[in-house]
């Protein structure tokens, strides 16, 4: 499959919300967010994935550069459904279902991306090797080790052993708004095939 330059399908919120492999992914995001596993996101859950994300970048950051990343942080706990206080995991796919249904949400979510490429990317050969995915994505609790590989060769489409920030683009649209459980958007973050089974998901 060679890199897709155009946006993926839109659908409407009830769509997602009718979709169970989307809300299972979404859930499995709200998961992984949820450092303190307490069932809510909340700021201490905020500060901590910060600190922790922060700790696996590897190239010194400017001011400008940390700068850069808070307010990037920021937008996306505020896309995410985040006022501040403790959110759900039913209202955060609710509202991520919402957001996503919403116009101009592949331009969004390609911003939001391209942000975080510029992290992953610190060499700044606009492509990400795999030593710099492996860097930054050493998140706690995440299984790593077993399915980097997995989920690497699933966003380089093309199969050059780089991500391009097409390649990656199209991976988060694919997470975010993809409904097919057969995408290689199921491999964003790990190997979702085999989580899927024990995510759960509330009752809507
Ligand atoms: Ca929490
Ligand atoms: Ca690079
Ligand atoms: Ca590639």
């Amino acid at each position: 499959m060679g890199p897709m330059v155009t946006p993926p399908p839109t659908y409407t919120a009830s769509e997602y919300l009718a979709n169970d492999f989307w809300k299972k992914k979404i859930s499995y995001f709200f998961d992984f967010l949820d450092v303190d596993k307490n069932g809510f996101l909340a700021q201490d859950d905020k500060d901590r994935s910060l600190v922790l994300t922060l700790a696996q970048i590897k190239k010194p950051l400017t001011e400008a550069d940390l700068a850069s990343f808070n307010i990037g942080y920021d937008e996306a706990w505020t896309f995410y459904g985040f006022k501040g206080i403790p959110l759900s995991k039913r209202d955060m796919i609710q509202h991520m279902a919402d957001k996503c249904g919403t116009s101009g949400i592949a331009e969004y979510l390609e911003k939001i991306g391209n942000r975080w490429f510029g992290l992953l990317d610190e060499d700044g050969d606009e492509e990400v090797s795999w030593v710099e995915f492996c860097n930054m994505h050493k998140g706690a609790g995440r299984n790593w080790e077993e399915d980097a590989k997995l989920s690497f060769e699933a966003i380089d489409t093309d199969g050059d052993g780089h991500i391009s920030k097409q390649e990656w683009t199209n991976m988060v649209w694919g997470f975010f708004m993809g409904l097919d459980p057969t995408s290689p958007s199921r491999f964003m973050w790990n190997n979702f095939d085999k989580l899927q089974a024990t995510t759960v998901v509330p009752v809507y």
